[in-house]
């Protein structure tokens, strides 16, 4: 079925993570979109009972097309590390624990990869743009990169801190927007939601 277009008019924003959301909204804005976030409407943040990024981002997405009677786009996204079978993955955010701790999570990283030498590691992204009548579409993207300790970089949000993408000497934290925006797993799902929806 070909994806449905987004021509105009009020979009939410699906996210109640303050990072993501700055990002999408960063993405979105040369769209002239009057977005509206989760967070601002109080939707409450449904559970992620899916088992691949596209499934938790549909549920989602669908989740707050049907308490707004409104289009929304929702992302999950994760951080894949090769030498750990793929984990956290899917499971990104809640290594961070309730108190969203991302210290922690990184320090975890860090523990369970132990002296292993494989340091290679990629960013997923789903997005899913859903209306209120049940019609979602979906976009994955991704970046490669490797993993590097001590954390560096005060800039972007999660795991940024320890990801240095293929081809760069700097940590996704210690990039500008931008610089993240060119190459990210999110702008890259992005980039076919546009292709897809937006034009
Ligand atoms: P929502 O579901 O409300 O959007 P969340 O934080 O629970 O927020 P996810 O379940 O998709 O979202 O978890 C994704 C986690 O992966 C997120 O909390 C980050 O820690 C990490 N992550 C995703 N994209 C990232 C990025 O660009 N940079 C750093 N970490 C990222």
């Amino acid at each position: 079925m070909a994806a449905r277009r987004f021509t105009g008019g009020k979009l939410i924003v699906a996210s109640h993570n303050a990072g993501k959301a700055r990002e999408i909204r960063e993405l979105l804005a040369p769209f002239n979109i009057d977005v509206i976030s989760a967070g601002e409407l109080n939707l409450p943040e449904p559970e992620e009972t899916g088992t691949t990024y596209i499934a938790n981002a549909e549920l989602k997405a669908r989740a707050a097309a049907t308490a707004t009677g409104l289009p929304a786009l929702a992302d999950d996204s994760g951080m894949s590390v090769d030498a750990l079978n793929g984990a956290p993955g899917i499971y990104s955010a809640r290594w961070a624990g309730p108190s969203k701790d991302f210290a922690a999570a990184m320090a975890r990283v860090e523990t369970e990869l132990g002296e292993n030498p494989n340091r290679r590691a990629r960013f997923v992204c789903a997005l899913s743009l859903a209306w209120p009548d049940g019609h979602c579409d979906s976009f994955e993207g991704d970046v490669k990169g490797r993993l590097v300790f001590p954390a560096r970089g005060t800039k972007g949000f999660g795991y940024d801190p320890i990801f240095i993408a293929d081809g760069y000497d700097v940590t996704f934290a210690e990039m500008t927007p931008p610089e993240k925006h060119a190459i990210s797993h999110r702008a890259q799902a992005f980039e076919q939601l546009v292709r897809a929806c937006f034009q």
